[in-house]
């Protein structure tokens, strides 16, 4: 019996009593402990009816039980589903009905409002909380640490990622066992990530970043992990002397650098400091150096592809750049308009194909088509160029996304619900430079009678959108910017209102 991902990431670990992780408690659990969970958690989920290729959704606390139900899912050849803990229950409703999981798994305070949900979409739930109790884990508990883990051939699916679109309908991204795990050998080999290292992990575990670049690495390379429950100051400082890597969003490094704690002999110790899923500035590269004296390595990643490009561990890392295709990613720079490759120096749409990309999007083949050509490439919808060594920069995006603290946001699904309250004309919801996020949601509102008053808006929304969704201010027009074609000129509104 073979399955791709268990074989490589979890079953080499069987007798490792090495430390894995470590919790904000204290608490270690060796990676012998994590494996030997994984499979208690496999027998729970088989007794709850989970059969290869189910969906088991996951809305958990970044705790260890909820990674060793990601390494459970693979071991009973299901397909993991993470979700944001801060969406609102009419988010999930989407994701449950889309997905139809044999079993979601969230928290006992959220039990009454998914219940209905779930009876509706045939779901069975589990609860997990943050102090590691819940049905799942009595399920669990008294298990054998022994399972038969279930085979899963290389295409076969992993995960299910959702993304949001431009069209404002979330799209499952799915992927392969060789997706993820393609990507894991790559960026460990890159980034020399062995069991030598202690990885700083302050993400979340629902995204991409947190999920597979940070913890498939890790267990790939049998890396100690301190796993935090959230990006807290005081415990970076407090752990950065005992670490060597750290993976983060730019708004880690901003944050940092705002403490005068930040300085060279605080980091001697670390190797690598990684940032991703939203652009560095150039300001911040310079001024962490400066203190530091060590460079940011910043890579490029989407959830449907995994990671696409990375600076050089050796070699120049370069401001505003994102460095080489990483593994066998082939990228190319096409013609916005016709999809023809464009030279090196000509700024396009960054295509990307390799063993990386995802396998499409789950039950919408149309969108699929539209992003996936016949010959691989996956159309990123981010604009880039090419220098002549092959180095890949991101010059801006074709899609009209907001990203917030490394949270992808898109306007459109802010509008449509914005459009849907009381006494609103029209919407435009458009990103602003932010110091600490990068870039806020700000909503243009015309309404019937023109008001300033934005808290009806936000009764409105609160139960629809989560709140890093939700505009952190209104401004209220007579009319929106249309250019000739009658086109929202979002550009002008950020001129406008930017500051
Ligand atoms: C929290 N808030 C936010 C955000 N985070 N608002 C806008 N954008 C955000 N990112 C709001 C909350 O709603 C709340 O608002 C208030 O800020 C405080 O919330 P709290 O949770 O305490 O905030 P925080 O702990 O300071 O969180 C900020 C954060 C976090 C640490 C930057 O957002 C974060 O961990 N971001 C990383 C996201 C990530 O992993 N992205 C990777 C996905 P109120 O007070 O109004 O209630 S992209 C990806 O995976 C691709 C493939 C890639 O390339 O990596
Ligand atoms: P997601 O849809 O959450 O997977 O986010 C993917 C998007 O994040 C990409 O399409 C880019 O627009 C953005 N992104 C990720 N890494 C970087 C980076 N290093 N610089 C700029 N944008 C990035």
């Amino acid at each position: 019996m073979t399955n791709t991902l268990y074989d490589a990431l979890i079953a080499p670990h069987r007798s490792n009593d090495s430390p894995f992780l470590i919790t904000d408690s204290g608490n270690t659990v060796s990676f012998a402990d994590f494996v030997r969970r994984a499979a208690q958690i496999a027998h729970a989920l088989q007794k709850n009816g989970v059969t290869p290729g189910d969906r088991v959704v996951v809305r958990a606390p970044k705790v260890s039980e909820t990674l060793a139900l990601y390494a459970a899912t693979i071991q009973v050849g299901a397909i993991y589903l993470p979700l944001n803990n801060a969406y609102t229950a009419e988010e999930l409703t989407y994701f449950i009905n889309d997905a139809s999981p044999t079993v979601f798994v969230c928290e006992d305070c959220d039990v009454d409002a998914m219940t209905p949900i779930c009876d509706g979409a045939g779901a069975k739930i589990l609860t997990l909380n943050a102090d590691g109790s819940g049905t799942l884990t009595d399920a669990a508990d008294g298990q054998s640490t022994d399972f038969e883990t279930v085979s899963r051939g290389p295409d076969d699916l992993a995960a299910l990622l959702y993304t949001s679109g431009t069209t404002g309908r979330s799209k499952g991204a799915m992927l392969s066992h060789k997706n993820l795990l393609s990507n894991a050998q790559a960026l460990t080999e890159l980034w020399g990530i062995t069991s030598a290292d202690r990885l700083i992990h302050a993400l979340p575990i629902f995204h991409t970043h947190g999920l597979f670049v940070a913890m498939n690495t890790s267990l790939l390379a049998g890396t100690q992990v301190r796993f935090m429950g959230k990006f807290d100051l005081d415990m970076i400082f407090d752990e950065i002397p005992k670490s060597t890597l750290m993976m983060g969003v730019p708004t880690f490094y901003t944050r940092m650098l705002g403490d005068d704690r930040l300085t060279k002999d605080l980091v001697k110790g670390m190797r690598l400091f990684v940032s991703g899923s939203a652009p560095l500035l150039e300001e911040t590269h310079e001024a962490f150096e400066a203190r530091t004296g060590q460079r940011i390595l910043e890579r490029y990643g989407m959830t449907e592809t995994n990671m696409i490009a990375s600076n050089p561990y050796d070699g120049a890392r370069i401001a505003g750049t994102v460095g080489f295709p990483i593994g066998n990613a082939e990228v190319q720079v096409t013609d916005p308009d016709n999809g023809n490759p464009l030279p090196a120096g000509d700024i396009g749409m960054i295509e990307v194909r390799g063993d990386n990309v995802f396998k499409g999007y789950w039950n919408m083949p149309e969108k699929t088509k539209e992003e996936l050509r016949d010959n691989g490439f996956f159309i990123t919808g981010d604009l880039g160029v090419l220098d002549d060594e092959g180095r890949l920069s991101i010059v801006g995006r074709a899609k009209d996304l907001i990203i917030s603290g490394g949270y992808n946001i898109y306007p459109k699904e802010i509008e449509d619900v914005l459009n849907e309250a009381p006494g609103v004309v029209e919407s435009a919801v458009f990103g602003v430079p932010h110091p600490d996020f990068g870039e806020a949601v700000v909503a243009a509102m015309v309404m019937e009678c023109r008001q300033a008053d934005d808290a009806p808006l936000k009764d409105f929304i609160a139960p629809k959108l989560a709140r890093f969704k939700q505009p952190k201010t209104f401004v209220f027009l007579d009319e929106l910017p249309r250019n000739t074609m009658g086109k929202v000129q979002k550009n002008i509104l950020r001129d406008q209102h930017g500051r």
